[in-house]
């Protein structure tokens, strides 16, 4: 009874494994690969202005999600896979990603927490409502930009994410 649309496309994994194109800029990269650390640096003025932000507000929506831990970086991966359900039920996981333009986002449903869908805040995209684990929803996103979206049963619970696109 249980219809599974949405099954995310082989062909684009497959296009994924073997190319592993890990450029970053030119040249030196100095020191530490640590992906955690950010060069707390850059202040010695005053850092009180610049609200010049175009697209702020998606931060501090972003940032109360259940699960949120950052934007985690995931560019350059053909293939994202976000787990509906995470984090004991209602949470996405990661809350929020970054990937590159033209990645394939897979929303797998872990089971926990009852029902989710996945319904992006501009009608973008919209997953139907799921229970089951491994039920999956994916989206190729083409076009740079922010994309937030919420569980719809949870959305008062704080159960939302993101996906940043970059080109
Ligand atoms: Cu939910």
């Amino acid at each position: 009874m249980a219809r599974h649309h949405n099954r995310p496309s082989r062909r684009a994994v497959l296009a994924a494994v073997g190319s592993t194109a890990l450029v970053f800029g030119s040249g030196c990269v100095g020191g530490g690969t640590d992906e955690a650390g950010g060069q707390s640096g850059t202040g010695g003025e005053d850092g009180t202005g610049g609200d010049d932000g175009s697209a702020s507000g998606t931060d501090d929506w972003i940032a109360s999600a259940n699960n949120y831990d950052g934007v985690v970086d995931r560019t350059g991966e053909s293939t994202v896979t976000v787990g509906v359900g995470a984090a004991g039920g209602l949470a996405f996981g990661p809350a929020a990603v970054r990937v590159s333009a033209g990645t394939e986002v897979v929303w797998d449903w872990t089971g926990e927490g009852g029902q989710h869908n996945v319904v992006e805040e501009n009608g973008r995209f919209e997953s139907d409502l799921y229970r089951e684990a491994g039920s999956t929803f994916t989206h190729v996103f083409e076009t740079a930009g922010t994309y937030r979206y919420i569980c719809t049963p949870h959305q008062a619970s704080g159960m939302r994410g993101a996906v940043e696109v970059v080109e």
